[in-house]
């Protein structure tokens, strides 16, 4: 019999309200956008289940964090755990993008050591981009963080990010192969 192994991993996604973290998650994990859902209250989560190799089976537990400063006393237990920090902004609001450098600062009270994931979204609008992908790159080299522009809209690139996060988190935890993830 063979011994299929099982992992779960969990991952919070940051930014500012209005970027498409819930989308993101929705659309990765149900292939839906736009679908009835209500804005987050404190946090919510989706489970996705990953394929490594034959015998290595994930649960990517995507935790997506409501913007509200009214839920801060949520964010301990949000970041508890998390094996990797996915920072999301949105590439027509300069704002969302300018505002990363606070949510790195957050996260790394909680958790200081992990990888990290910056993401340029909502790529379909490109009459109204205002971050250049030049820009999306640089932010990414300072923060040690790899970088990629997705749209919650069309799903392109998302299942990309998320399996190459999850290759990451079965390299480093299961394989103990450290290396960076840029
Ligand atoms: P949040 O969870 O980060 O707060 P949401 O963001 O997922 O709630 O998305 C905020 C708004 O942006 C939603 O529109 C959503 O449909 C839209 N959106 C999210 N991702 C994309 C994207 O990739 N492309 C486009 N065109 N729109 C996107 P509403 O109108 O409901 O506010
Ligand atoms: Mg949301």
């Amino acid at each position: 019999m063979r011994d299929v192994r099982e992992y779960i991993f969990k991952v919070s996604v940051l930014g500012n309200g209005g970027v498409g973290k819930t989308s993101m998650v929705l659309q990765y994990t149900e292939n839906k956008f736009k679908a009835n859902y209500l804005m987050t209250i404190g946090s919510n989560f989706a489970i996705k289940m990953l394929r490594y190799d034959e015998n290595t089976v994930c649960r990517l537990q995507i935790w997506d964090l409501a913007g509200q400063s009214s839920f801060a006393f949520v964010r301990p237990g949000f970041y508890q755990g998390s094996f990797a920090t996915i920072y999301v902004f949105d590439i027509t609001d300069r704002e969302s993008f300018i505002d990363i450098e606070n949510w790195v600062k957050e996260a790394d009270q909680y958790v200081p050591n992990v990888p990290r994931v910056l993401v340029g979204n909502k790529l379909d609008l490109t009459d109204e981009r205002v971050v250049s992908r030049s820009e999306g790159l640089a932010l990414a080299e300072q923060l040690n963080a790899r970088y990629y522009e997705t749209s919650a809209k069309t799903g392109v690139n998302l299942e990309k990010l998320f399996t190459d996060l999850n290759n990451k988190l079965v390299e480093l935890h299961v394989l103990n192969k450290k290396s960076s993830f840029q």
